[in-house]
């Protein structure tokens, strides 16, 4: 009886070493210990062992039973270890590898630009503000004191809607909405797109961005015009930049000036940049005509104000010296990508 106990420790021993799933080993399991198993067919023969020898055969019987219990747990822990090495091995990330990256979007030049004079316009207490881009022929023209018969309006350069409605050619219209509805102070600019019936070139289109500025208050004179204008120049262009004003006309200001701003290529000398002039031109501004202010409500007896207007893609053609202001428009990523 203990050969055959040892017998069957033996196959069980050499089927275990083969198995290699955890589904086998319980098999064998139950196969050799399990209660309707091996172990248990030889024991039920106990009975016919002399009194001396049954606690010595059960004992080893015991022993056996253990054995293979102990060897089944120690088989199913390899396997798990095994497959849990596997499992490492296959999933293995390599956290080294780039990944695969969006490529992702940045401002526009011309934001850029925009951005940077707002700062500091709003650096300097103004507020920013802005309107309709169809408007009333009024508030584009009439209010502005620009005649029915000044050139301006000229259908050549007006996109009129009906006929008394337009595409707004600048922004001022905005400012004479705020002066009508608001008591001095005034202290804004007013950017935003504006339309003229221009044919498309390097320096021309029909729709361009521009930034206007008013302040309207008491006692304001040209002294706050100069002091307002070089600031922002020299903030916008660095503080060695020197600042000419020049007499000019517009129909809404009276004095009107052109400021110009030292070439900084060739510094005065004349170049290719400043087209042989010496000086860049920047912006216009002038005293707001006192028809301008009576237009909208207020007294110029008891106030006064200046304004500015500039076009932001010759701001930034300048800046980054781009010589087509079509490229601005067209939205190549190639172009874009590169500010
Ligand atoms: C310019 C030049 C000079 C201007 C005038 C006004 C308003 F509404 F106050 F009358 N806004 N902007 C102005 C003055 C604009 O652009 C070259």
């Amino acid at each position: 009886m203990k050969a055959k106990l040892e017998e069957i420790r033996q196959r069980a021993e050499e089927e275990l070493s083969k198995a290699n799933a955890v589904e086998t080993i319980e098999e064998l399991r139950v196969k050799y210990a399990g209660k309707k198993g091996e172990l248990t067919a030889i024991l039920k023969q106990m009975g016919k062992l002399s009194p001396e020898e049954r606690p010595v055969i059960g004992q080893f019987a015991n022993e056996v039973r253990s054995y293979i219990e102990n060897a089944v747990e120690s088989k199913k822990a390899e396997l798990a270890e095994l497959k849990l090495q596997k499992q490492l091995q296959d999933e293995k990330i390599d956290v080294t590898l780039p990944s695969n990256t969006q490529p992702l979007g940045h401002k526009h030049p011309l934001s850029i630009v925009l951005d940077e004079i707002k700062e500091i316009f709003v650096g300097m207490g103004f507020e920013i503000v802005e309107g309709p881009e169809v408007e009333y022929d009024y508030y584009n023209f009439e209010a502005l004191n620009i005649p029915k018969d000044h050139p301006a309006r000229d259908t050549q350069d007006t996109f009129y809607i009906t006929d008394n409605i337009v595409l707004r050619t600048q922004t001022s219209p905005v400012q004479v909405r705020v002066m009508e509805k608001k008591k001095p102070p005034i202290r804004i600019i007013s950017p935003g797109r504006v339309f003229r019936s221009d044919a498309v070139d390097a320096t021309h289109s029909p729709l361009f961005h521009q930034i206007e500025g008013l302040v309207v208050d008491k006692d304001i004179t040209f002294a706050d015009l100069k002091g307002t204008l070089e600031t922002f120049i020299k903030r916008l262009y660095g503080d060695d930049s020197v600042v000419r004003f020049r007499p000019h006309h517009f129909p809404f200001t009276e004095p009107s000036a052109e400021v110009d701003v030292q070439c900084f290529s060739c510094k005065g000398k004349g170049c290719r940049v400043c087209k042989n002039e010496g000086w860049i031109e920047i912006l216009g501004c002038g005293m707001v005509h006192p028809k301008v202010l009576e237009n909208c409500g207020i007294d110029p007896e008891e106030y006064s104000g200046f304004a500015l207007g500039l076009g932001l893609e010759r701001v930034a053609m300048r800046r980054y010296g781009v010589d087509d202001m079509r490229l601005f428009y067209e939205n190549d990523t190639r172009f874009l990508s590169q500010f």
